[in-house]
């Protein structure tokens, strides 16, 4: 039976962030990224795009195309924490989740009776409702053509892609939009006049697998409209914890305290190997007449640091106002975000 995929992704993500924290910039060309010699866009509104400016253009090529830009500086972590209520959104309809980018993902809604098609629309109008933000939805029966159909009438796109519709969809796009066919191979084929997907299914079989070698069976495929490929569904880690009961009730609050310890040297250890940074901080403790009480703290900037989450932990504990001998002790971290995208965020 034919797979039902959908492929979602946000409209000028970063650029259509500023503009919904900052209304005065809405019709306006916002360009995310450095204007000097060094600084690169990272996205523009549509607006800025009509100008030719592109992702990954140097910024001083982007000021000369576009003198009314307005240029803005990265600020990765509010863009992570949208992706995040966006991924949440999407995690709501399915487990079955692939990220493939900040704000890029595929969902594999086969086993779901509702149609993918009212999914999509379901989607589209949960992200804007939290976010402002439009997002565009394909829909097809393989990830090829699910990515395909979400470019296909961006921004605030819906587009499905049916088995009806393949091979003759295909043949008139340009080589370009196959996945797998890198850059150097577009040029050698564009040299002898090969520009559509039509005109690489006409070339001969020699010449297609001398090109694409061992990747020649998957390409032609792929021009087909046959892609195979699963999505991998990658919970995203939303909190990390550890937690022991003890083997006697106690009130021994330096005793508690040397569990914290032992507890934000794990997570900590944890959370530098996995590059992870957290911002909120809970204990959780059970008292012997078997109530659970939580207290959390959410600090401004992201940590993963040992002696920061113990202070925190402990000055939580003490917090707490516990009139009964304690069974449980348990400390956990959450509202994680990617190192990475942290250290970006000073670019
Ligand atoms: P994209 O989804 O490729 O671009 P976009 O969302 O800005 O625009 P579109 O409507 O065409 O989808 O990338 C998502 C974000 O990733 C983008 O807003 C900024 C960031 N990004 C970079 O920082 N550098 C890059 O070269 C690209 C392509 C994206
Ligand atoms: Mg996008």
């Amino acid at each position: 039976m034919s797979r039902k995929i959908i492929h979602v992704d946000m409209d000028a993500f970063f650029a259509s962030v500023e503009q919904v924290d900052n209304p005065s910039l809405k019709g306006k060309p916002v360009i995310v990224g450095g204007r000097t010699s060094k600084g690169v866009v990272c996205t523009c509104s549509y607006e800025a795009r009509k100008y030719g400016v592109k992702s990954a253009m140097p910024g001083f090529i982007a000021a000369k195309k576009c003198p009314n830009g307005i240029f803005l500086p990265v600020r990765y972590w509010r863009y992570k924490e949208v992706s995040n209520q966006v991924f949440d959104i999407l995690y709501n309809v399915t487990d079955i989740v692939e990220p493939l980018s900040i704000d890029e993902a595929y969902l594999d809604v086969s086993n779901i009776t509702t149609s993918p098609i009212d999914i999509g629309h379901y989607i589209k109008s949960e992200v804007f409702k939290k976010t402002r933000l439009t997002i565009s939805v394909g829909i097809s029966h393989n990830k090829f053509l699910a990515k395909l159909a979400s470019d296909w009438n961006k921004p605030n796109g819906i587009k499905v892609i049916n088995e009806e519709m393949v091979p003759e969809i295909l043949k008139p796009l340009s080589i370009k939009i196959v996945y797998g066919i890198g850059k150097k191979s577009i040029d050698k084929l564009n040299n002898i006049g090969v520009y559509t997907v039509n005109d690489l299914l006409k070339l001969p079989k020699d010449y297609f697998i001398d090109l694409f070698k061992n990747q020649s069976w998957e390409l032609y495929n792929r021009l087909l409209g046959i892609d195979n490929r699963p999505v991998h569904p990658n919970r995203r880690t939303k909190s990390l914890g550890r937690e022991t009961t003890l083997s006697s009730n106690t009130d021994d609050i330096e005793y508690l305290m040397h569990f914290l310890s032992l507890f934000s040297k794990d997570i900590s250890y944890t959370l530098k190997k996995q590059y992870i940074l957290s911002k909120t901080i809970t204990i959780k403790i059970k008292t012997s007449d078997f109530f659970s009480h939580t207290k959390s703290k959410t600090i401004h900037h992201y940590t993963d640091s040992y002696d920061e989450i113990y202070s925190i932990a402990c000055n939580l504990l003490k917090e707490i106002n516990i009139n009964d001998d304690i069974r449980l002790i348990g400390l956990s971290v959450s509202n994680l975000s990617d190192k990475k995208i942290e250290q970006l965020t000073f670019l």
